[in-house]
């Protein structure tokens, strides 16, 4: 009989699923995935069949919603990309270029900024300005504010946290689960930048969804977008009458829909600066993508 589950980790050739029933399997793969060139992972919807003896066989896997490289993980419904709202000060930067990258994925981008307890007024200003496009969340691993609303966001989820070395990624985990007991802090970060490179994704089942910690996933992907998939990356766009040119790059070109939106304060000026590097950077990589 099969039972369906989530694919939570693998251990050499063993995964972990957690069944819809709630018990936790370890699983042997079927033999035939590889020569199907299909490698399980982390975040798949999978189907077990239990063994009269020995492990469980991890026998299909359902069709991909979407993946994400370095680490690899499947069905990723949102990314929270925490900043600090003090040290270290936020990489806007950063934070727009992970915006794209799940937005191009299809997964939902949500801006967290923590350390609210300790918030520099400008950076929190900037913070929720520039970001009003998105349902923000504002919250403090230290004092627990704000994570009552972070876990309504959670709750039926796979979320995977991302962001810039001491935002505070696993102190939120610490304060989700207590359990994971994740190191944090300055001291252990030069040695968990070694660890990150070896260790396996693994998600951690949470409120009827999962959690994973994401320290460096790659935006390798969204290099050398095509100038309308990127527009599609902007929320703010979507407001925007259309452009006079197809292919508006929205820098020189005249009669552009989406400039005029930075007077009516549709589009912050300071994501506008950073979108035009974005797309320039875009536009120069498609150049050279077959050199
Ligand atoms: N004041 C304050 N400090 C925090 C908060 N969250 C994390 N920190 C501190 O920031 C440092 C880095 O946190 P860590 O969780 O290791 O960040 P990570 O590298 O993103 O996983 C640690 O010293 C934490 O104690 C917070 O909400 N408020
Ligand atoms: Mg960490
Ligand atoms: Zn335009």
């Amino acid at each position: 009989m099969m039972e369906y589950g989530l694919l939570l980790k693998g251990v050499g050739s063993f995964y972990e699923v957690l069944t819809d029933a709630g018990d936790t399997v370890t699983c042997k793969a079927r033999g035939a995935f590889r020569r199907e060139g299909l490698v399980p992972t982390v975040g798949d919807r999978v189907g077990i069949e239990r063994q009269e003896r020995g492990y469980a066989q991890l026998a299909t896997i359902l069709p991909r919603k979407n993946v994400l490289i370095r680490p690899a993980v499947a069905n990723v419904d949102q990314l929270m990309i925490v900043v600090s709202a003090s040290v270290p000060p936020p990489d806007w930067m950063l934070l727009d270029r992970l915006i794209i990258a799940a937005e191009y994925l299809g997964i939902e981008p949500i801006p967290v900024l923590n350390k609210v307890d300790t918030a520099d007024a400008s950076i929190r200003n900037a913070f929720l300005n520039d970001y009003k496009a998105f349902d923000t969340l504002t919250v403090s691993a230290e004092t627990g504010e704000g994570i009552n609303r972070l876990n309504a966001r959670l709750a039926g989820k796979v979320t995977c946290f991302a962001g810039q070395s001491a935002v505070g990624k696993s102190s939120i985990l610490n304060r989700l689960l207590p359990d994971l007991h994740l190191e944090t802090g300055g001291l252990s970060r030069k040695t968990d930048r070694g660890r990150h490179t070896t260790r396996h994704a693994e998600l951690w089942p949470y409120l009827g969804g999962a959690v994973l910690d994401t320290p460096g996933f790659s935006l390798f992907e969204t290099e050398c977008l095509e100038q309308e998939q990127l527009d599609a990356c902007y929320p703010e766009f979507r407001k925007a009458s259309p452009c006079r040119f197809p292919g508006c790059m929205h820098v020189t070109e005249p009669d552009c829909g989406v400039k005029p939106l930075i007077d009516t304060g549709d589009l912050p000026a300071a994501r506008y600066e950073r979108y035009v590097e974005i797309a320039k950077d875009c536009q120069m990589r498609r150049k050279h993508r077959y050199d």
